[in-house]
């Protein structure tokens, strides 16, 4: 659409504080439901094998199996395919998604990482932890959007979050969790959190919840017996941000605004980032 006639989302003044008391905010409906029909059929696809990806040059399986959990592990969550498939770079750049991040993290933002999880019934979630102790940005100002391709409650291991934890620090006191059957294996955890004041974050699909880079979180292993949990998480920072994770900022898209930093573009599409301004 000609990004001049295209109607911004614009955050309330209710969403605003609540994403700063809480360090996240969940926009419900923010896919349309179009879009989240054509995200639930591509990744049922790749869940059963049937996107082709053997002529993607430089993909690496892990292992040879072809179940759903055995498909998120080959491509270890269908991480950064955003620079393999037209259509993980397609959501990445989800307009109405980068209004809000040119609320929260802008105006100028860049796309970093994107990861695709089918979480399958029995499989794991991943112990609490912070991204920034992952993905560091000078300033830091790393925020992710979780776009809830099922319904996530409890049972199929959504997210949980402890609001106010992004006035935290990042901590350094990380070991492996010791409960793997809730929590992958060989992941980090962050030790000693107080979990009385975890929330969860239900969400419908098609809404999308966006949370800061300090913010503690976690999601417990799918226990539902036939329910898929399956989201598109993307992580974005501000565009004048320093960064040398995944080969520094030449690598990462610039989505919203101007930079002085370098910056990579869209492989799949003419993408040219809107100006910023009026969210
Ligand atoms: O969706 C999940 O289960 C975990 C996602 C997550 O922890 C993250 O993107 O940092």
């Amino acid at each position: 659409m000609d990004t001049l006639q295209r109607e911004k989302y614009r955050l309330s003044r209710e969403q605003r504080h609540f994403y700063g008391r809480n360090g996240y905010l969940k926009v419900e409906g923010l896919l349309t439901p179009e879009e989240l029909g054509e995200l639930d059929q591509h990744s049922m696809n790749l869940a059963l094998d049937k996107v082709d990806l053997n002529k993607i040059k430089g993909l690496n399986p892990r292992n040879q199996g072809t179940t759903p959990a055995d498909m998120e592990d080959k491509y270890f969550r269908f991480i950064q395919f955003h620079r393999h498939l037209a259509l993980h770079e397609r959501y990445l750049l989800h307009p109405r998604i980068l209004d809000v991040l040119e609320a929260l993290i802008g105006p100028d933002v860049m796309a970093m990482q994107s990861m695709l999880f089918l979480k399958p019934p029995g499989k794991p979630g991943q112990a609490f932890h912070q991204d920034s102790y992952y993905i560091k940005t000078f300033p830091d100002t790393l925020c992710g959007a979780w776009m809830a391709i099922d319904d996530c409650d409890d049972e199929n291991g959504c997210m949980g979050f402890v609001p106010g934890s992004q006035y935290d620090v990042i901590s350094q006191e990380v070991g492996q969790p010791e409960n793997t059957s809730d929590f992958q294996a060989g992941l980090t955890e962050v030790q000693g959190v107080d979990q009385s004041g975890e929330v969860l974050a239900e969400a419908k699909a098609g809404d999308v919840v966006f949370f800061h880079g300090h913010l503690l979180h976690r999601s417990r292993q799918n226990r539902s017996r036939d329910r898929f949990r399956r989201c598109y998480v993307c992580h974005y920072a501000n565009a004048r941000a320093y960064t040398e994770w995944g080969g520094g900022n030449a690598n990462h898209l610039l989505v919203r605004g101007t930079t002085h930093l370098p910056f990579a573009r869209a492989k799949f599409s003419d993408f040219e980032p809107e100006p910023a301004g009026g969210v």
